[in-house]
């Protein structure tokens, strides 16, 4: 399948022209005892998102799961999301799309006038098993709306295609994800400033809803494995590990 695709990816490609959910095939991968297989689609027909969630997967999309077996204990695992969306930010980025990271999963392009709030190009879901202190599987599950119409989408979102005027080379931009991720995952203490780098939630007033209630100040910082470290407006600097992010009107 690989050499199908002909991406020379430091991932085993999967390809499908058209799947229900790649991480429901990767998570079958696992169960086989594979590692560091892309499954990459052309299309989805049964996408999820987060909290049961969908996701629509119209075809011309990259829709793509990396299943890892990192060497690392399961508490790590969110800083692998933050990996993914650095690297869809940097291809979208070189193929000339302003693109910015929303935490905790989403990358967004920025609205003109308002920095506050964006339209969504990818969404970002990792599901993990772990086994004692280890992870056992790791899945970085990637939708990016790229050469798709935006009225093929839901409210609020936007493609590479509509944002470029032009459909992009998706085998060049999915080789280039590829790479870039590689590369962060074998050098972890990069992903945090990489993703400082890009990220649209940093300085902007945000109410993330936790489950333990809204937190609501400014986004000042990410904190290792992926936490945002919120400071509320009395002062208190308030790390949010999981949840819904706004960013709201100064
Ligand atoms: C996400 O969830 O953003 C994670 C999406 C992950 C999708 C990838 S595709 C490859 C892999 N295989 C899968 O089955 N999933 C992963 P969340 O933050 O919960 O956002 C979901 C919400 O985004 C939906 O409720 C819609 O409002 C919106 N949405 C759905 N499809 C969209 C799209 N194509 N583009 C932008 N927004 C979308």
């Amino acid at each position: 399948a690989a050499i199908e695709y002909g991406l020379d990816a430091p991932f085993e490609i999967e390809f499908h022209d058209s799947i229900g959910s790649t991480n429901e095939r990767a998570r079958e991968l696992a169960d086989e005892g594979r590692a560091d297989v892309a499954v990459v689609a052309d299309e989805q027909t049964a996408g999820r998102g987060r909290l049961d969630r969908g996701w629509s997967g119209p075809s011309g999309g990259i829709y793509t799961s990396l299943l890892l077996r990192p060497d690392v204990p399961p508490a790590h695992s969110p800083v692998y999301t933050l990996a993914a969306a650095v690297a869809v930010t940097r291809a979208a980025r070189e193929a000339g799309v302003d693109a910015r990271i929303k935490w905790p999963n989403d990358v967004l392009v920025l609205d003109d006038e308002a920095e506050r709030g964006g339209q969504k190009l990818c969404g970002i879901l990792t599901e993990m098993e772990g086994e004692a202190d280890r992870v056992a599987w790791l899945i970085v599950g990637i939708g990016i709306n790229a050469n798709v119409d935006a009225d093929a989408l839901p409210d609020g979102a936007t493609s590479l295609l509509a944002e470029r005027g032009e459909p992009i080379d998706r085998r060049l931009f999915t080789q280039r994800l590829l790479e870039t991720f590689d590369d962060l995952r074998n050098d972890p203490d990069s992903i945090l400033d990489a993703w400082r780098e890009h990220a649209a939630t940093l300085g902007q007033r945000v109410r993330v809803e936790t489950p333990g209630g809204d937190v609501v100040g400014e986004a000042v910082d990410v904190a290792f494995p992926g936490a945002l470290v919120v400071e509320t407006d009395d002062g208190e600097r308030k790390r949010v590990t999981a949840g819904d992010c706004e960013h709201l009107r100064p």
